[in-house]
């Protein structure tokens, strides 16, 4: 692909590498407060830094996902204009730290996470509930479905992947409101990996099974952590299936506001994040798939994912960061 085409198929390449740093810059900062027990102010220099390295970028970007309303977040609010403004024209879903609870309690991962996407083709989700149901990829099309029960949405699974249920990991947070599925998991034999927050990383590692151990995730997590998920799968591969919660007129009038006129739509990734999308996220804490940051005497190490949806390369970069006043 020469480089008129590569930009004619979606978002500039170059923003793949630019990207890095954005995340980078928020787990460093974040990593920083890990283990203090103090998820707000993890949480609060985690945005001053993706937002200070976000505005450096040559992009018109918009956050449609990010700390929440203009009244409630000062920074990175959903409709914030960020980037340079010279660039294209770019819609932006953002977590500078998924997982503030994690981050506080140093438990295993904490992220920072950016998906970049052509505008208007991320779903403008309202702060609600989600279900979701996602696995990797490799996987016909249509394998689950998030209305089945979870005993034949694993047994399928199982059968697919060629081996008995009881070889099967289901990722699921660790919220009363589970019982009833944390009960028809453990009824099939399946094993289940409980998470305490962190359910954007709980979907990717669906995506890489022999690494995280977990095939299948399952469960009600935020929507906007549903959208982040949604377009890191697109990347990768996999396959998913989201619908908000929206069980109040409240939540729906809200959702209506946002341009959902169907509130039960069932959302698979591709209708969460289309087009060209791009993804990047660095480890906070420890993680199944990321290492978090290591400060060194004289560097820090980072180490990040970045995903493209028009070549579906998965890169990891393991940054050492030598001039320490940069953070
Ligand atoms: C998840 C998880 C987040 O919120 O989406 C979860 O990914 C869902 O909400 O890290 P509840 O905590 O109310 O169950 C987080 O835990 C925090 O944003």
């Amino acid at each position: 692909m020469n480089m008129a085409q590569n930009i004619a198929a979606g978002l500039d390449r170059i923003l793949t590498m630019e990207v890095v740093r954005v995340t980078e810059r928020a787990a460093v900062a974040a990593a920083r407060l890990r283990g203090r027990g103090d998820e707000k102010a993890a949480d609060q220099v985690a945005v001053d830094a993706m937002r200070q390295e976000l505005n450096r970028l040559a992009i018109k970007g918009t956050v449609v996902i990010g700390e929440g309303e203009r009244d409630e977040a000062p920074m990175l609010y959903i409709g914030e204009e960020v980037g340079t403004g010279k660039g294209p024209a770019v819609d932006i879903a953002l977590d500078p730290l998924e997982g503030t609870t994690i981050c506080a309690k140093n438990l295993p991962n904490a992220l920072a996470v950016i998906a970049i996407a052509e505008k208007g083709s991320l779903l403008f989700a309202p702060d609600v509930y989600m279900d979701k149901i996602a696995i990797g990829p490799g996987y016909p099309e249509g394998l689950i479905d998030i209305d089945a029960p979870p005993a034949e949405n694993i047994a399928k699974l199982a059968k697919a992947k060629g081996v008995s249920v009881s070889d099967i990991t289901a990722c699921i947070l660790d919220r009363p409101r589970h019982a009833k599925l944390i009960d028809a998991v453990r009824a099939t034999g399946a094993a289940i990996r409980l998470i305490g927050d962190g359910d954007v990383a709980g979907v990717i590692h669906t995506t890489d099974p022999e690494e995280t151990g977990i095939d299948i995730y399952l469960g009600t997590g935020g929507a906007p952590e549903g959208v982040l998920a949604a377009a890191a799968l697109r990347c990768t591969g996999g396959q998913m299936q989201g619908r908000l919660l929206l069980d109040t007129p409240e939540k729906v009038a809200r959702a209506e506001k946002m341009g959902i006129s169907d509130p039960k739509r069932i959302y698979r990734a591709q209708d969460m994040a289309r087009g060209d999308v791009l993804f990047a996220a660095t480890g906070v804490t420890d993680g199944n798939l990321l290492d978090g940051v290591k400060f060194g005497r004289t560097f820090i190490t980072t180490h990040t994912i970045v995903l493209r949806s028009s070549s579906r390369t998965v890169r990891e970069i393991k940054a050492r960061h030598q001039d320490l006043e940069k953070f």
